[in-house]
């Protein structure tokens, strides 16, 4: 089944789901290591490479790490159409709905279409929603768009679903990697009420109640990078929350 299907078929069975992102600028042997002995991966439905700014030439050799040590789809979390690698499984084919900067809503899809095209990644359409987290995160500053407002989920709501009108296959609502605050219950719910697309949601989760809430609040997918880059064990703790919800299902 492709990867986004599953996601489709997870969230139809009100499965919840997390991933983890990888910086490849902070990746390594020894963080590799880390996570092998935590028994990371198993943890995650997807493991998320990429970011908004990669500064070193090793989104390859981090995705060729990750996949020899697991099955998991290994999915590109892309910045630019210079974050394309064909080891990986698939890619977020991120269009930026919650800005006006056509470069990053078309622009940069222009130019990575004939070269993915021509690879065998799965392509996931995925209309991204850059939320006020509190402070100017990398990609707010990068994508030069205006995050949506934090306190208006009903604009949020109206975004995901001119998004999927559009036929983008999920949204991923992000306050951005590091943010002091995290997108909303109140968001989540509108956005979940307002589209049938999965929800994936990302940016300064740091406590696994948290995750919890988020999860419960409708939230398919959750991404956590930095906070496990700081406390690798808390990805136990919080994918112990995943499996609390998972697990009521049976
Ligand atoms: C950022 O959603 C991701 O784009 C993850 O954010 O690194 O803050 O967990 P954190």
């Amino acid at each position: 089944m492709k990867i986004i299907d599953e996601l489709c078929e997870r969230k139809k069975q009100g499965l919840k789901s997390l991933a983890l992102l990888v910086d490849p600028d902070k990746f390594d042997e020894q963080i590799l290591q880390k996570l092998l002995a935590l028994d990371a991966f198993a943890q995650v439905e997807w493991i998320l490479v990429g970011g908004s700014l990669i500064q070193g030439w090793n989104i390859g050799s981090t995705i060729q790490l990750i996949k020899a040590h697991t099955q998991k789809p290994v999915i590109i979390f892309p910045g630019s159409n210079m974050h394309i690698d064909s080891f990986a499984d698939g890619i977020l084919f991120l269009s930026l709905i919650s800005g006006k900067n056509p470069e990053f809503l078309i622009g940069q899809h222009i130019v990575a279409a004939p070269i993915l095209k021509k690879s065998k990644l799965q392509i996931l359409p995925t209309g991204y929603m850059l939320v006020e987290g509190g402070k100017p995160t990398t990609a707010s500053y990068m994508s030069n768009t205006t995050p949506l407002p934090h306190d208006k989920p009903e604009v949020a709501a109206c975004i995901a679903m001119a998004g999927e009108m559009l036929g983008l296959r999920m949204m991923y609502a992000d306050t951005g990697s590091g943010a002091d605050k995290s997108v909303s219950n109140a968001m989540i719910r509108m956005i979940t009420k307002s589209t049938d697309c999965p929800l994936v949601v990302g940016g300064g989760i740091r406590l696994p109640q948290r995750a919890l809430e988020m999860w419960e609040a409708g939230a398919d997918m959750l991404v956590v990078g930095n906070a496990i880059e700081e406390n690798p064990t808390l990805l136990s703790e919080i994918a112990e929350k995943k499996d609390f919800l998972n697990n009521r299902l049976l």
